[in-house]
């Protein structure tokens, strides 16, 4: 089978042997009577890193943004979140169809909300309204560009949301992005949310799961959705173990991911017609515009499948580009000669 450079998300790296290894040798037991010790280990281990009460593992990061929507509200409840957050773009219409919410969006600058938009868009106490319930905030900024959202933006929209008494949840799916660029400990960021969920089957390599971390109540609305949904696994001890390993072994590395990252970002701007500020690619994310050249972004992920790199076209004129794992420096600048054989001129 022919060998691609696979840029098109960072979820699409396979278990490392050793990774495979601890899987293979995990000890089990029935995660629904919570009798799994290695589950039980990983949710430990993440409430810490969170400085959360508990954890609570579950299968996707989309499952466990959709938990903690639903248990944060109720029916006709409204939810303030950046216009393209995930949540609202790519869970299925999950907050409509399973709790009922209505999004409330909000157009943020790379993802990031000023906490003046969010105080304008709180509904007053008025039986026309819906009741404004939660934020949701999302770190790393998927759509932003892998964008981080500062620690004291957070904390200042968390201030403004608790003075309302409102509720914050963080999509966190690359938290660990942000953590590793910026020096900022996990818990450092999720002080400023209610609930952070959180994935292992992103930059940190492992093939499944990902966590839901909050207060020991929030936590058990939580399980109880879980189990509603579906979402309540048995020997999920195997996949647990390569979770536990992931974060003992593939956190720090992500710094290699945002180098590659950033180099693609820096060789991109040469080309002519690319849109591209380096500057903005803060993380393992890379995100361009192909409006001033005259190939159009399906057109050109075709060409690229046939120098045997793949690359998401995520509307007609933009491209994204998420390095990871699998992916090393060589391939970064193999993938610059096949972008320079389609893009041309320089
Ligand atoms: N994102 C995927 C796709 O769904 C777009 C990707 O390739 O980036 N939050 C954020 C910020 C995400 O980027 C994703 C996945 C999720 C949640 C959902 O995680 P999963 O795929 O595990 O349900």
């Amino acid at each position: 089978m022919k060998e691609f450079i696979d840029l098109r998300s960072d979820t699409v790296t396979k278990p490392t042997p050793a990774m495979r290894k601890v899987m293979a040798e995990a000890e089990v037991g029935d995660d629904v009577f919570g009798e799994d010790p290695t589950v039980n280990i990983l949710q430990e281990k993440v409430a810490k890193l969170l400085g959360k009460e508990a954890a609570l593992f579950v299968p996707s990061g989309t499952m466990a943004n959709q938990l903690s929507i639903k248990s944060h509200t109720q029916p006709g409840d409204e939810v303030i979140i950046e216009s393209s957050s995930h949540p609202y773009n790519f869970e299925g219409g999950a907050g409509a169809a399973i709790s009922g919410i209505q999004f409330r969006c909000l157009q943020g600058v790379r993802g990031t909300l000023e906490p003046s938009q969010i105080e304008e868009a709180i509904r007053p106490a008025d039986h026309h309204f819906p009741v404004t319930r939660l934020v949701c905030l999302e770190n790393t900024h998927n759509r932003g560009g892998g964008s981080i959202l500062p620690l004291e933006k957070m904390a200042e929209i968390y201030r403004l949301v608790k003075s309302k008494e409102l509720l914050v949840h963080l999509d966190g799916a690359r938290l660990w992005n942000a953590c590793v660029a910026t020096g900022i400990k996990p818990y450092e960021y999720a002080q400023w949310a209610d609930s952070v969920s959180v994935c292992l089957s992103k930059g940190l390599g492992a093939p499944v799961g990902s966590l839901v971390a909050g207060s020991k109540p929030f936590i058990d609305r939580v399980h109880r959705f879980r189990k509603m949904l579906g979402g309540g696994m048995r020997q999920a001890g195997i996949i647990a173990a390569a979770g536990i390993y992931a974060l003992d072994h593939h956190l720090e590395r992500l710094q290699e991911d945002h180098q590659n990252a950033k180099r693609l970002a820096v060789g991109l701007k040469e080309f002519k017609g690319v849109s591209i500020d380096p500057r903005h690619v803060e993380t393992n994310i890379v995100i361009f515009d192909l409006t001033g050249t005259a190939i159009r972004s399906a057109q050109l992920a075709e060409a690229m499948k046939k120098e045997g790199v793949l690359i998401h076209a995520i509307s007609k004129t933009q491209i994204r580009l998420v390095t990871h794992l699998d992916v090393t420096d060589k391939d970064i600048e193999k993938t610059l000669k096949a972008f320079e054989k389609i893009l041309g001129e320089k």
